[in-house]
């Protein structure tokens, strides 16, 4: 069977810098450190943490006062973070600058007198922390639907910003029809969408056309691996999403010649090697990678991290 790696894959810059956080905390404060919500959606990296001595929280009320807490690459709402202020915690902020940044132009928006809709899927955490970024009433789109339902005289002044993890040809559909809706609609096109989740979206575009079979490696809880294993569907590949090489199924390679493999922004190389073990012992595998972007994005850590251990510890 041949197997091709899609380029690029996995880590993006934002996973980099949230991991390092929670490493580098551990270091400078020793265990345990808090951090809200899974630091980024992915087991194998939260298991990893928790066994130097991170703890995973779902809200700070489980955080003990004064300890040292870390927020996680989605952002949280400004209530989380006066939250934290209140209960005297040590911040650590892992949101992705990515991220951020749309919570600077929402902001922006709405003191221009904009009423903003927020493009993405609710529930996730970037949206919950994006609509509480904001002051004051954020509209959440999720389709091309949910556009014609919105109660909104057809000039209001409007602005909109999306989830940063969106399928790029679902956003340009609701952005489209948002356009053709309204006469005074402002925002950035897709290009809120980051780099990471647009450029892995293109690779799986093009390796689709190229093998039978596409696996993602990522989690069921991430966004932009989701995206990956649709846009593979949405190409006639049968397409599966898989944690790790337990969960790849014998049975969906009868008759397969070329499997495409990609990974989420937030799965480890080494799921995909365990990926490819699993296919492995299913019989002889030649793997190559496709040609494709390469990424140079990194982002700066918080200054607090910055010091050296040793001047810190004098
Ligand atoms: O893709 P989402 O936003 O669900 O996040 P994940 O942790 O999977 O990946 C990158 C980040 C943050
Ligand atoms: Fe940042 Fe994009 Fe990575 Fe999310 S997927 S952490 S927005 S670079």
């Amino acid at each position: 069977m041949r197997v091709i790696l899609a380029q690029p894959r996995g880590f993006c810059a934002g996973v980099v810098r949230a991991i390092e956080i929670v490493d580098r905390a551990l270091q400078h404060h020793g265990a345990p450190v808090y951090v809200r919500h899974e630091i980024v959606h992915n087991r194998h990296v939260v298991d990893n943490l928790r066994q130097k001595g991170a703890r995973f929280v779902e809200e700070l009320d489980e955080v003990p006062q004064g300890a040292v807490a870390i927020f996680s690459a989605h952002g949280v709402a400004q209530s989380v973070e006066r939250d934290a202020q209140a209960r005297g915690l040590d911040v650590l902020d892992a949101t992705c600058p990515l991220v951020t940044k749309v919570h600077v132009q929402g902001r922006q928006y709405v003191a221009a007198g904009r009423t903003l809709i927020l493009i993405g899927h609710a529930g996730h955490p970037e949206v919950e922390g994006t609509i509480g970024q904001i002051p004051g009433k954020v509209l959440l789109v999720q389709s091309e639907a949910e556009v014609a339902q919105l109660d909104l005289a057809l000039d209001t002044p409007l602005a909109y910003v999306t989830q940063t993890t969106l399928s790029v040809d679902d956003t340009r559909g609701i952005i489209d029809a948002l356009l053709r809706r309204f006469n005074d609609i402002v925002g950035p096109d897709t290009r809120d969408i980051c780099y990471a989740t647009q450029n892995r979206q293109a690779a799986v575009r093009e390796l689709s056309k190229e093998v039978d079979v596409l696996l993602v490696v990522g989690a069921t809880n991430s966004s932009n691996s989701n995206r990956l294993r649709e846009i593979g569907s949405e190409s006639g590949v049968a397409s599966y999403l898989v944690a790790d090489g337990s969960e790849v199924k014998p049975e969906w390679f009868t008759n397969v010649r070329a499997v495409g493999i990609t990974a989420g922004a937030s799965a480890p190389e080494e799921m995909v090697e365990n990926v490819i073990d699993a296919l492995r012992a299913l019989g002889p595998v030649d793997v190559t990678t496709m040609a494709g972007r390469e990424e140079k994005v990194e982002f700066k850590l918080p200054s607090k991290l910055m010091q050296p251990l040793a001047a810190r510890e004098v």
